[in-house]
């Protein structure tokens, strides 16, 4: 008899327990995430040419071309490996400056992102 009723207890308050403790992470998980921003390259051309993002954002450069394009800054380290087609590239931007960017293999292909306080 007893058992049962410790059984009984143990489900009721073990769900709002599991219920709490979900709460408690998703925000947790939310933090961790950060901000993010998109920039698209279609037809040899990143969009938004300038995007201006808070410090701390993720920026995902997405190629909708059907040839290979990558991310090389000037200036500074970030620097992708090949993106193909609908393939993704992400980078974190921790400081504050303008960052300029090209197209490693069609250096034509100019962006900036502005990386703000
Ligand atoms: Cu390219």
């Amino acid at each position: 008899m007893t058992k049962s009723t410790e059984t009984g207890l143990l489900a009721r308050t073990g769900l709002p327990r599991l219920a709490l403790a979900l709460l408690l992470l998703l925000p947790l998980g939310a933090l961790a995430e950060g901000p993010k921003a998109d920039v698209k390259i279609d037809n040899f051309t990143f969009s938004p040419n300038t995007l201006t993002v808070r410090k701390g954002t993720a920026v995902t450069w997405t190629n909708h071309d059907d040839i290979p394009h990558s991310i090389v800054a000037i200036g500074s380290s970030m620097r992708s490996k090949t993106i193909d087609t609908d393939d993704t590239f992400s980078y974190q931007f921790d400081k504050a400056g303008t960052f300029n960017y090209i197209c490693g293999l069609h250096p034509h292909m100019k962006g900036t992102v502005v990386v703000t306080e």
